[in-house]
């Protein structure tokens, strides 16, 4: 079997807000724009991309299972979860796909309690702090790992 040319883009809580509020740390890009330029990117690679966003955590689970039967990887900037999250820790670690970990700010450089990411070692990529370009970047550094480019 061929393996398949799709990414998955999750987005979680409270990430429908992006361009609404807090502009001084996340921007004002939205929602709509990040999955538009997660497209653009991973098409110049080859790639489509199945983007969901979710403020529960449970839909976010049920996506990433999903994702195994015909996703190539994730990108995922899974928002507050990051910081509580083992349920979805253990949904990445069960679906064996190449994950890529994005913030739009930089949690290592905000509260203390935004340092811990329960997802960190499980990624395969880590782009943090570089706003909403920070997506494309990722698209691309996790295509190059699916496709046996590089590794990080
Ligand atoms: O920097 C990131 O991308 C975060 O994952 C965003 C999360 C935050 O809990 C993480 O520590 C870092 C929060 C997402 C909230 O997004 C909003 C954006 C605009 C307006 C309101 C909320």
């Amino acid at each position: 079997m061929t393996a398949p040319r799709r990414l998955l883009l999750v987005n979680g809580p409270n990430l429908n807000l992006l361009g609404t509020r807090q502009p001084e740390v996340y921007g004002t890009e939205t929602l709509a724009d990040v999955e538009a330029l997660v497209r653009t990117t991973a098409a110049a690679r080859g790639f489509e991309v199945r983007a969901m966003q979710s403020n529960h955590e449970g839909v976010i689970i049920d996506a990433i299972h999903e994702a195994r039967r015909d996703c190539a990887g994730i990108v995922i900037n899974p928002g507050g979860l990051t910081h509580t999250s083992i349920v979805l820790r253990d949904a990445l670690a069960s679906v064996d796909l190449p994950a890529a970990e994005v913030h739009i700010s930089d949690v290592n450089n905000r509260e203390d309690f935004r340092k811990l990411s329960y997802v960190r070692d499980l990624a395969v990529v880590h782009v943090i702090g570089e706003g909403v370009a920070g997506y494309a970047r990722a698209v691309e550094r996790l295509c190059d790992v699916i496709t046996g480019q590089s590794e990080g």
